[in-house]
C-alpha cells in the first residue's frame, strides 16, 4: 500500500476557485475518475475527479477552501501507482458548469472521455448552478439537478425548485430520464420521441376495433426491439437458379409418392449452412464485447399463420440433406400454422430466413432475429434476361435480401456471403468443395 496526494488538475482560465462541495469523505473508496470535490468560480463550477482509485486517508481542503492547479485536495491509499496513470494525470480535465445567459443552468462538460457525469448526461454545457446545501438536499432525495430547472439568478437552482421537481415527478407530471429510459419501448418516450399520434379515427368514416393476438403482441415488441437496437443494415443481390429449379422439379418428380414436397426454401437453408461455415461471424451473437461464435447451424425460419408470424427452428441443418429438411419444414410449418409449436421448436436458431418467394415481391428489408446478426429475405424468382457476353439468356432470377448487424458483420463481409451464396445456388455441387 502507498499513499499519494491527489492533486487539482489544469483548471483552464481560472486562477482560485472555492471548494463549494465535498463529494467524499476519510474512509470512502473512490474509482479512478470519481469526483471528489465541486469547485466553483464566479462563472462556473467544475467537479474535480480522482486519478486514482483507492481509499481516502485524509482530506486537505474543506468547504469554503480557495484551490489553484497543484492544490492537495485529499490524499489517497492506494495499491497501484503506475507512472503512465501518473502522466495521464496531467491530462485530466474538469466538468464544468455555467450558468447560460439564458438563465438556465446548464452543463458543460468540456472533457472529451472518461469523466464522470455525476448528474446524468449533459449537453455541451454545465453543472447546475445550485449552492451545496441544495446539492446535497437534491442527493438525498434522489432528485437529479442537472433536470431541474432554476428559478433563482442565472437559473439559480433553489431548494424550492428541488421540491417541486420533485413533487411534479411523484404526480406524473414529468419525468427524470432515467425514468424516461426505462419507460415501456411502445410509447417511444424512452427514445425521447414526440408521442405517438392520437387520432379519433371514428371522426372521419366508420371503423372497427379489433385487440392484436397475444403472438402479434409478443413479436411486435420483439421486432421493435430489434428495429431499434440493431445497427441495421440490408444488402441486395440475385442469385441465379436456373439450374437448381430443374433439379428441383425433377426431385419432387422422383419423390412424388413420397409426399414430401421440395421447395426453394429448402436449398436455401442449405446453401445458408454453407455460407455461415465459411463466414462464421455470421453464425455467432453479440454478449457484450464479446462475440459468440455458434458451431452448429440452427435455422429459423419466419412462418405466416393465422395467428401472426412465427419462427420454428430446423435444428442442426447442417447434418441433414434436402429431403430431411423439406420433411421437417412441412411439419414444423403444420405445427406453426396449427398453434401447436412447442418453445423447444422455436428456439435455438443461429440464423433465420424469411421467404415471401410463395407470394410474391421483389426485395424486402427483414427485421435481425436477436439475437442472431443476419437475416435471409427471399423473394419470388422470375425469369429475367441476363447477358452471358455475347447475348441476353433467359435465366431464372431470385431476388435475396440479407440484413446484418454493423456491430458484428461489415459490408464487405455481407457482399462476399451474398456473392457466396448466389455460387451455391447457382451451382449447387459448390456445397461439397
Ligand atoms: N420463387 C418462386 N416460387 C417460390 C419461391 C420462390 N422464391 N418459394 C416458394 N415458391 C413456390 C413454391 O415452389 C410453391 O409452389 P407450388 O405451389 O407451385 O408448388 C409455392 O411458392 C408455395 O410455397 P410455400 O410457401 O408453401 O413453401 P415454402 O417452402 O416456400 O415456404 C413457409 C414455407 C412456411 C416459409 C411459407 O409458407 C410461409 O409462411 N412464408 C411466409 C413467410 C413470411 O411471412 N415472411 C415474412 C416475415 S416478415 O413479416
Amino acid at each position: 500500500m502507498a499513499t499519494m496526494e491527489v492533486n487539482v488538475p489544469d483548471i483552464g482560465d481560472f486562477d482560485e476557485v472555492a471548494v463549494i462541495e465535498l463529494l467524499v469523505k476519510v474512509g470512502d473508496k473512490v474509482r479512478a475518475e470519481q469526483s471528489l470535490i465541486t469547485v466553483e468560480s464566479d462563472k462556473a463550477s467544475m467537479e474535480i475527479p480522482s486519478s486514482h482509485a483507492g481509499v481516502v486517508k485524509a482530506m486537505s481542503v474543506k468547504l469554503g477552501d480557495k484551490v489553484k492547479q497543484g492544490s492537495v485536495i485529499l490524499v489517497l491509499e492506494t495499491d497501484v501507482i503506475a507512472p503512465a496513470v501518473i502522466a495521464s494525470e496531467a491530462k485530466q480535465t474538469p466538468v464544468i458548469a455555467t450558468a447560460a445567459p439564458s438563465g438556465l443552468a446548464v452543463t458543460e462538460a468540456k472533457q472529451s472521455t472518461g469523466l464522470p457525469q455525476a448528474d446524468g448526461p449533459r449537453n455541451d454545457t454545465g453543472l447546475p448552478h445550485a449552492s451545496p446545501s441544495v446539492r446535497k438536499f437534491a442527493r438525498e432525495l434522489g432528485v437529479p439537478l442537472n433536470e431541474v430547472k432554476g428559478s433563482g439568478p442565472k437559473g439559480r437552482i433553489s431548494q424550492e425548485d428541488v421540491q417541486a421537481f420533485s413533487r411534479a415527478v411523484m404526480a406524473g407530471e414529468t419525468r427524470t430520464q432515467a425514468q424516461s429510459s426505462k419507460a415501456p419501448a411502445g410509447d417511444g418516450a424512452g427514445l425521447g420521441l414526440i408521442p405517438w399520434p392520437k387520432v379519433d379515427f371514428a371522426k372521419f368514416g366508420p371503423i372497427e376495433r379489433k385487440e392484436l393476438g397475444r403472438i402479434q403482441k409478443i413479436s411486435g415488441a420483439n421486432l421493435l426491439r430489434n428495429a431499434v437496437m440493431i445497427p441495421a443494415v440490408t444488402n441486395h443481390d440475385d442469385a441465379d437458379i436456373t439450374e437448381l429449379e430443374a433439379f428441383r422439379v425433377a426431385t419432387n418428380k422422383e419423390n412424388e409418392k413420397s409426399g414430401v414436397k421440395v421447395t426453394m426454401l429448402a436449398f436455401l437453408i442449405k446453401a445458408c449452412v454453407s455460407a455461415l461455415q465459411k463466414f462464421p461471424q455470421f453464425n455467432s451473437s453479440l454478449d457484450g464485447d464479446a462475440l459468440v461464435y455458434k458451431q452448429y447451424w440452427h435455422i429459423g425460419f419466419a412462418a405466416d399463420t393465422p395467428n401472426g408470424l412465427m419462427v420454428p427452428v430446423l435444428k442442426d441443418a447442417d447434418k441433414k440433406g434436402i429431403l430431411q429438411i423439406s420433411a421437417e419444414m412441412g411439419e414444423l410449418a403444420k405445427k406453426a400454422r396449427e398453434g401447436k409449436l412447442s418453445p423447444a421448436e422455436m428456439s435455438g436458431a443461429t440464423f433465420t430466413i424469411s421467404s415471401l418467394g410463395g407470394i410474391g415481391g421483389r426485395y424486402f428489408t427483414p427485421i435481425i432475429n436477436a439475437p442472431e446478426v443476419a437475416i435471409l429475405g427471399v423473394c419470388r424468382s422470375t425469369m429475367e434476361p441476363v447477358w452471358n457476353g455475347k447475348e441476353f439468356e433467359p435465366r431464372l432470377m431470385l431476388p435475396l435480401s440479407l440484413t446484418w448487424d454493423h456491430r458484428v458483420i461489415d459490408g464487405a463481409a455481407a457482399a462476399r456471403f451474398n456473392a457466396h451464396l448466389g455460387q451455391i445456388l447457382s451451382d449447387f455441387r459448390r456445397v461439397l468443395l
